[in-house]
C-alpha cells in the first residue's frame, strides 16, 4: 500500500481539511505509486498563515548566526541522505541518478553559502553629513514567505528559495509543484530535524489553481518566490502589483547555443547533447536552440543527430540509462504538439519526432531525442518554450547574424558559444541579451553561489542564488543616531 502524507501546519503534519489526496506516480513507470499527497484547499493557506505568523516572531528575532547553524545542520544531514534522496527524485521526476545527485548537491551548496551567511548579512555604515552623528542601514527580516516551486529542480529550487528566506529570518510556506511533492516532503523533515522551530515552516501541498493562488492572494503573505511558466508568472504578477507584494519570478527559456566555425567540434558535441537532452530537455536553461556557423554546418548537424540517437532512454535508476522520461504525458503531448508544428513549418526532422517503440519503455512517458535542422528564425519552433528534448538548429553565415538570431526571442535565461577567439568571446558577453552567458560551455550548468535568472520575459529583475538573493528576503532598514545632544537639521544646518 502505498503511503498517504501529510501537509506541516502549525508544527504538526496534518491531513486536508476536504479529505482530499492526489496521487504522485514514477514518470518511467506510471503503475508505481509513490504516495497520495493532499489536494489541498485555501482552508489550509489560511492556517498555514496563522502559523507562520508565530513562527515569524520566534525566529526573526533567532540571531542571524544561530539561524545559520541550523541551515548548517540542513547542509550536514543533506549529505548525510543524497543518496537516499536522489533515489526518491529519481523515482517520482524521472531524470537519472547523477542529476539528481547534482540536484541534491546544489541544495547543500545552497544551505552552506547560507550557513555562512548568517555571519555577513552586510548592512552599511555610512559617513554623516552631521557632527556627532551615525548613519547606517541593516537587513531586517519582511514576514511570511509564499514559495511556488517547479517539477524539474525538485530539491534544489525549494532550497534556493526556502534557505536564504529563512537566514533572513522570514517564515516560509512552501507549495511545491504536485508532480514531485515527495522530494520536499524529504527536504522538510529535514528542516525540522536540523532543529528548525516548526511553525517557521510550513509545506502545503495541492494544485497551482487552488493552494498556490490563495497563497499568492493571501494579505498576509508579502513576498512570493515563484518558479515556472512566463504565462502563469504573469498572473502572479498582476496580483502581487496590486497588493503591494514583493515578487521574484523565474520563468520560461529558449536557451541558444552557438557553435562557431572555429569552434572544438568535439567539445561542442558533448555540450550539446548535455544542453539538449540532460533532464529530458526539462530545464528553464535547457539549450533549445543551436546555431551553427555555416562552415561547420553538415557536418556537425550530421555528428549531433547520430549522437542523439545513441542515447539510452530509460528508468533514471539504471546505470546505463542516458535520458529519462518527460514528467507526464501531457508534457509528452506538447512536445508532440510542436513536432506537428516545426513539420508543418517546414522544417527538417533530422532524428527523434516519435516515442520509443517496445514493451520496456511502455508504461512511461518517453520520447526520443529529437532534432529539427532548416529551422527558420521567428518560426514557432525556434520561440517558443517546449520543455523537451527537441533541439533546433539555425544556420547562421556570421558571428553577427548568430547573436541577432539568439537575441531575438521574448526569453533571456541563458546562452552559450563555442569558439577559440578570445575576441568573440568577450564579444558574444557583451552582445548576447540573457541573464547568464557561457564560453565553452552549455547553457546549463549554474553554480549556487552565484546569482541566477535572466532577462526580458525570463523574469522580473531579480536573482536567485549568491548574494543578490539576499537583498530580495530582506528589507533595508536605515537607521540614524544623533549624539550630539542638539537638534541638527539635515540639508540646512550644515550649510549655513
Ligand atoms: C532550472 O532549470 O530551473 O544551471 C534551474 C542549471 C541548474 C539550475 C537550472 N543548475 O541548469
Amino acid at each position: 500500500m502505498a503511503k498517504t502524507f501529510r501537509n506541516l501546519i502549525g508544527g504538526s503534519w496534518t491531513e486536508p481539511r476536504n479529505g482530499a489526496y492526489f496521487e504522485n506516480r514514477n514518470p518511467a513507470d506510471s503503475t508505481d505509486l509513490i504516495g497520495r499527497f493532499p489536494d489541498s484547499g485555501a482552508a489550509e493557506i489560511e492556517a498555514a498563515v496563522k502559523s507562520a505568523r508565530r513562527g515569524f516572531e520566534i525566529w526573526r528575532r533567532t540571531p542571524a548566526p544561530a539561524r545559520g547553524d541550523v541551515l548548517r545542520r540542513v547542509g550536514d544531514l543533506l549529505v548525510a541522505r543524497k543518496e537516499k534522496i536522489a533515489d526518491a527524485m529519481t523515482r517520482e521526476m524521472g531524470k537519472v541518478l547523477a542529476e539528481t545527485r547534482g540536484d541534491v548537491q546544489e541544495g547543500i551548496d545552497t544551505a552552506y553559502y547560507a550557513a555562512t551567511e548568517g555571519r555577513r548579512l552586510f548592512g552599511h555604515v555610512v559617513p554623516s553629513e552631521l557632527r556627532q552623528k551615525w548613519a547606517m542601514t541593516y537587513r531586517r527580516p519582511i514576514g511570511i514567505a509564499g514559495l511556488i516551486t517547479p517539477f524539474n529542480f525538485p530539491l534544489a529550487i525549494p532550497t534556493w528559495k526556502m534557505f536564504p528566506a529563512l537566514l533572513c529570518g522570514n517564515a516560509v510556506i512552501i507549495k511545491p509543484s504536485e508532480d514531485v511533492p515527495h522530494t520536499t516532503h524529504l527536504l522538510v523533515e529535514i528542516l525540522l530535524e536540523a532543529g528548525l522551530p516548526p511553525e517557521v515552516v510550513q509545506l502545503v501541498h495541492g494544485r497551482g489553481e487552488t493552494v498556490g493562488k490563495a497563497l499568492v492572494e493571501h494579505p498576509g503573505v508579502p513576498v512570493i518566490s515563484f518558479t515556472g511558466s512566463t504565462d502563469t508568472g504573469a498572473l502572479i504578477g498582476e496580483t502581487c502589483g496590486r497588493m503591494h507584494k514583493r515578487l521574484s519570478l523565474e520563468m520560461g527559456g529558449k536557451n541558444a547555443m552557438i557553435v562557431m566555425d572555429d569552434a572544438d567540434l568535439d567539445l561542442a558535441l558533448e555540450g550539446v547533447l548535455w544542453g539538449a537532452f540532460g533532464t529530458t530537455g526539462q530545464r528553464c536553461t535547457a539549450t533549445s536552440r543551436l546555431i551553427v556557423h555555416r562552415k561547420v554546418h553538415d557536418r556537425f548537424v550530421a555528428r549531433v543527430a547520430e549522437a542523439a540517437e545513441r542515447l539510452r532512454l530509460g528508468d533514471g535508476r539504471e546505470d546505463k540509462t542516458d535520458v529519462g522520461p518527460l514528467i507526464h504525458e501531457s508534457a509528452r503531448r506538447k512536445v508532440e504538439e510542436y513536432v506537428g508544428i516545426g513539420q508543418e513549418e517546414g522544417a527538417e526532422l533530422v532524428t527523434g519526432g516519435k516515442r520509443p517503440g517496445g514493451e520496456r519503455l511502455g508504461s512511461g512517458f518517453f520520447y526520443k531525442p529529437t532534432v529539427f535542422a532548416g529551422v527558420k528564425p521567428g518560426s514557432r519552433l525556434e520561440q517558443e518554450e517546449i520543455f523537451g528534448p527537441v533541439l533546433s538548429v539555425v544556420r547562421v553565415n556570421s558571428f553577427d547574424e548568430a547573436v541577432r538570431v539568439n537575441n531575438d526571442v521574448r526569453y533571456g535565461l541563458s546562452s552559450s558559444i563555442y569558439t577559440r577567439s578570445a575576441d568573440r568571446a568577450f564579444l558574444a558577453m557583451q552582445e548576447l541579451d540573457n541573464g547568464i552567458t557561457y564560453v565553452n560551455a552549455p547553457t546549463i550548468g549554474a553554480e549556487a553561489h552565484l546569482p541566477f535568472g535572466g532577462v526580458k520575459a525570463t523574469g522580473n529583475g531579480h536573482r536567485e542564488g549568491g548574494w543578490e538573493v539576499y537583498e530580495f528576503y530582506s528589507e533595508t532598514k536605515v537607521c540614524y543616531v544623533d549624539y550630539s545632544g542638539r537638534l541638527q537639521r539635515a540639508q540646512i544646518d550644515n550649510y549655513d
